[in-house]
């Protein structure tokens, strides 16, 4: 499977910036294929007979990144799965400047990285109402607050780390879901028509 022919553009922002939402939209005007790290952990710790199951429902409650070797695994199944492809959202990946390494050493460089920029307050807001309906088992404040930690700490590196190669797209996330979006595609139009 010939990945370094694949563009990918990596989502990235803290939890509830908007990653899911807006990547969902970039599919449908760009015809990216969306792949969520966080929602390929999730299936595949439904997955009957997985051995990683319980391994990565804990990892998700406590808010600390699942080892890469699955994560990556995982994506890069996923990536198969669509030969037709070569454009890819990769939302929530990497989280850490090891996973990043470890992701363009063994799949592909990214061209861009969509950073959704958010204050923490907002964020709170979002996934506390989120959470009222999602069921997922990190929508409560202990797992927040430990989610935010690990962004800060581990995650925000990352974007740095691509800023200086000139990579970032910046993008606010405080107005309306349709404002955030009509940044975003004013902001990839530039690069993908
Ligand atoms: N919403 C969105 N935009 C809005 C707007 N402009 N105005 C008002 N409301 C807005 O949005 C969050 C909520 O806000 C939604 O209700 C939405 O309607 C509303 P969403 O688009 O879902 O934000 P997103 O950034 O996708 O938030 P998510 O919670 O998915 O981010 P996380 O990064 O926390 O979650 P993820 O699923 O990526 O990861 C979960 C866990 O999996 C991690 O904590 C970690 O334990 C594990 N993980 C790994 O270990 N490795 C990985 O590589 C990936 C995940
Ligand atoms: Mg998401």
């Amino acid at each position: 499977f010939p990945f370094h022919k694949k563009t990918v553009v990596f989502v990235l922002g803290g939890p509830g910036s908007g990653k899911g939402t807006n990547s969902a939209k970039l599919v449908e005007d760009f015809g990216f294929v969306h792949l969520s790290a966080g929602d390929l952990l999730r299936a595949e710790q439904q997955r009957p007979g997985s051995k990683y199951g319980e391994l990565i429902a804990h990892y998700i409650r406590e808010g600390m990144i699942v080892p890469h070797e699955i994560t990556i695994k995982l994506l890069r199944n996923a990536m198969m799965a669509h030969p037709e492809s070569d454009r890819f959202l990769i939302d929530g990946f990497p989280r850490n400047l090891v996973q990043a390494k470890a992701f363009e050493d063994t799949v592909t460089r990214c061209k861009k990285v969509l950073y959704y920029e958010c204050p923490e307050s907002i964020m709170l807001e979002r996934l506390l109402k989120r959470g009222e309906i999602s069921g997922r088992s990190d929508d409560n404040l202990e797992s927040i607050r430990k989610r935010f930690r690990v962004f800060h700490n581990e995650s925000y590196p990352v974007i740095e780390e691509f800023s200086k190669q000139g990579k970032v797209i910046s993008v606010s996330c405080q107005a309306s879901p349709e404002a955030v979006y009509a940044d975003t595609k004013m902001k990839v139009t530039k690069i993908f028509s």
